[in-house]
């Protein structure tokens, strides 16, 4: 496959641009189709449950890393480039452990930054979810304690999520370092409404060890609003 071939659409057609293109050295490798996301809010927003400087260091250093690692596999893995963000996951094990955890942090830090909101925007969950939620396990409060268990009991890095499953229904899960419910590694599969980062560069400013207290806080910066839209996506997809 050609350097050119490889590139999205959408790149090709800036680099065919007269004047745009000429930034771009034809012979130059700069294919960098992953981006880092802008914070829909500001750094101290969240401050209900995240101080400001975790979220500089968490955006800005940890999640500016994995687009960065991930664009820099382009080169050995040029058909990462016409795929989008969560179909390498679907995939993930045509590729190496660097794309895994790569393409991993990037999808789970851009879907974490959307889930959470300043704790006086973070609206409520839809009639639909809220129906669903008590279906599937008896009501908001249980869903938040089986999201906690599932957050405490995460050895070492990982995640816990709320995902949809293939028969619509909901369920709590967790993965280790940057994996997902989206690969097809993970054990247990859907599509992650919600997602809580349980790594200690999540929280260890302020929180230290007690990773329950950061848990606990997590859902006072819980963007309802957005957690019902991804659940109304996901059920729509189906
Ligand atoms: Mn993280």
């Amino acid at each position: 496959m050609s350097f050119l071939s490889a590139l999205r659409p959408a790149l090709l057609a800036v680099a065919l641009v007269p004047f745009a293109g000429a930034a771009i050295a034809a012979d130059t490798p700069t294919a960098t189709p992953f981006t880092l996301p802008a914070l829909p809010y500001a750094t101290d927003a969240l401050d209900a449950a995240i101080d400001a400087t975790t979220m500089e260091i968490h955006h800005g250093r940890h999640h500016k890393a994995y687009v960065d690692n991930l664009n820099g596999k382009v080169a050995e893995f040029p058909q990462l480039a016409s795929l989008d963000i969560e179909q390498i996951q679907a995939q993930v094990s045509r590729f190496d452990t660097a794309v895994r955890n790569n393409a991993g942090g990037h999808y789970n830090h851009s879907l974490f930054w959307t889930v959470l909101a300043p704790s006086d925007a973070v609206g409520e969950p839809s009639a639909a979810l809220a129906a669903r939620i008590d279906t599937d396990f008896g009501s908001m409060q249980a869903m938040q304690q089986q999201v906690d268990d599932a957050g405490k009991k995460v050895f070492g890095s990982g995640w816990a999520w709320v995902i949809v499953k293939d028969d619509g229904s909901l369920a709590v899960t967790s993965t280790a370092n940057q994996d997902n419910p989206l690969m097809d590694v993970a054990d247990e599969k859907g599509t992650p409404i919600l997602g809580l980062d349980v790594w200690e560069h999540a929280y260890y400013l302020r929180y230290q060890n007690k990773r329950p207290e950061y848990v606990s806080n997590f859902w006072k910066v819980v963007n309802w609003k957005e957690v019902s839209r991804r659940y109304d996506a996901a059920v729509s997809a189906r």
